[in-house]
């Protein structure tokens, strides 16, 4: 049984270039429907104003379902478009950093590359943590430790922050990912790459269900 530390079990992480069968806005609104916990928008080599102008229309989507809207490594778009939280890598902004400059942050997550991080100031004041990737995944190749399951377990004897599974994680591995440890499950692919979002979500959804 998992615990609900984290109350986000279905974490969607969207891009428009991931999104392959319809605009990213429509991939989002099914995924909602779908049953999607929170939303990060997550945008590589985006100019700021690009990157704004996409979180505030996905704001808007996520505040009419009133589900949280967490913004990947840009901090000036995060707090414009006033969004739930951010979420860094560690060559990003560093959370020192982030919660010095945005006192209205109420969610902060960083990335766990490495077993080392775990004692460091950054991650300590971090609200939650992405296992990063726990499986090999060619929508990020840029990674360095495959965590897997035996990760999973290692890192949650080590801290008690909520950790969330990201890497390849689709209906046939969650159950075991969850029962390893990680509170809550963050896809790209398994919804922006489905040609139905929306059952992709409700599908993945109901498997975590049964599971925590
Ligand atoms: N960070 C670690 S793996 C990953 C990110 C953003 C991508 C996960 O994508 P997918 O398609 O769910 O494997
Ligand atoms: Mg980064």
């Amino acid at each position: 049984m998992t615990s609900l530390a984290f109350p986000y079990p279905l974490y969607l992480v969207i891009s428009e270039r991931d999104c392959k069968h319809q605009s990213f806005l429509e991939v989002a609104e099914a995924a909602i429907r779908g049953g999607v916990d929170l939303i990060q928008l997550r945008e590589k080599d985006c100019p700021d104003e690009m990157y704004f102008l996409k979180a505030e229309r996905l704001k808007e989507l996520t505040d009419k379902y009133d589900i949280p809207l967490i913004i990947n490594d840009n901090l000036r778009v995060a707090m414009e478009v006033k969004a739930f939280g951010i979420h860094v890598g560690t060559t990003d902004i560093p959370p020192s950093t982030i919660r010095k400059a945005w006192k209205g942050c109420k969610s902060l997550g960083y990335s766990l590359e490495a077993l080392d991080q775990l004692d460091t100031e950054e991650t300590q004041i971090s609200d939650w943590l992405g296992v990063s990737p726990v499986f090999k995944t060619q929508t990020k190749e840029d990674t360095l430790t495959e965590w897997g399951l035996e990760g999973i377990r290692n890192i949650r004897e080590k801290i008690s922050k909520p950790l969330i599974a990201i890497g390849n994680m689709n209906i046939d591995n969650i159950a075991a990912v969850l029962e390893a440890g990680a509170d809550s499950i963050a896809v790209v692919s398994a919804i922006c790459s489905a040609k139905n979002p929306e059952k992709a979500a409700f599908e993945l959804k109901n498997e975590i269900l049964k599971t925590i």
